[in-house]
């Protein structure tokens, strides 16, 4: 058995701090059904380029999909470019993300939103929290398609010691409760091809926002 179709057969569960879980290969099973429907997402909500909170660009593509509410509750709503509501979030990939935090022990998640981030070679995500959503107590649940990455994990301070996770084509991270509030970010992306999403990483964080 190849480590591929082993991961297939049986994800791992790995603790890389309290609250924060890695399933690596989690997603493989249903890679395709998942990925058409990230398809689905970007054909209702097409890819637009990330800014930071100051406005400037940023090296990664970015869409969204979920509620009202919280399309309301991420969007001023009277921004004339933010007129456009999002697509919901296809049913297959809630119900997986819900079925993720609860092998994590987040029984309670109850995401609103998917944040669709694509990579290409060089993109890269500097360190950060997570902070913009409502509840804390959500976790949030992290599905990663295509070509890998080196995903650093933080402490609760910007300048401590972060691990190197390689993050692959199908690996799930839950994080929540302690770790909600850790410093992550994404290395400059390595090129090259993926059979179903080509040159491109693409991570989805399903979240409570509203
Ligand atoms: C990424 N992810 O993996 C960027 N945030 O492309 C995130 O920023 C992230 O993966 C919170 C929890 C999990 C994540
Ligand atoms: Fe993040």
């Amino acid at each position: 058995m190849n480590l591929f179709s082993q991961l297939a057969a049986e994800p791992t569960h790995e603790e890389l701090y309290p609250g924060a879980c890695l399933m690596r290969g989690l997603a493989l099973p249903q890679d395709g059904e998942f990925f058409a429907a990230v398809e689905e997402i970007l054909g209702a909500a097409p890819l637009r380029q990330a800014t930071t909170p100051s406005g400037l660009p940023m090296s990664v593509m970015v869409s969204d999909c979920g509620t009202a509410e919280a399309f309301r509750r991420r969007w001023d709503a009277h921004d004339p470019n933010a007129k456009q509501m999002w697509p919901p979030m296809p049913r297959a990939l809630v119900d997986f993300a819900i079925r993720c935090a609860v092998r994590s022990g987040f029984a309670q998640f109850r995401p609103d939103t998917c944040h669709v981030n694509r990579y290409q070679a060089g993109a890269k995500l500097g360190l950060h929290q997570d902070r913009h959503e409502y509840d804390l107590d959500q976790p949030i649940v992290s599905i990663s398609f295509g070509l890998e990455c080196i995903f650093l994990l933080g402490g609760l301070e910007r300048t401590d010691k972060t691990k190197r996770i390689l993050l692959e084509h199908g690996d799930v991270i839950v994080w929540g409760g302690p770790s909600r509030m850790r410093f992550h970010g994404v290395q400059p992306l390595k090129p090259g091809h993926h059979p179903l999403t080509g040159p491109y990483r693409y991570n989805l964080t399903f979240r409570k926002v509203a």
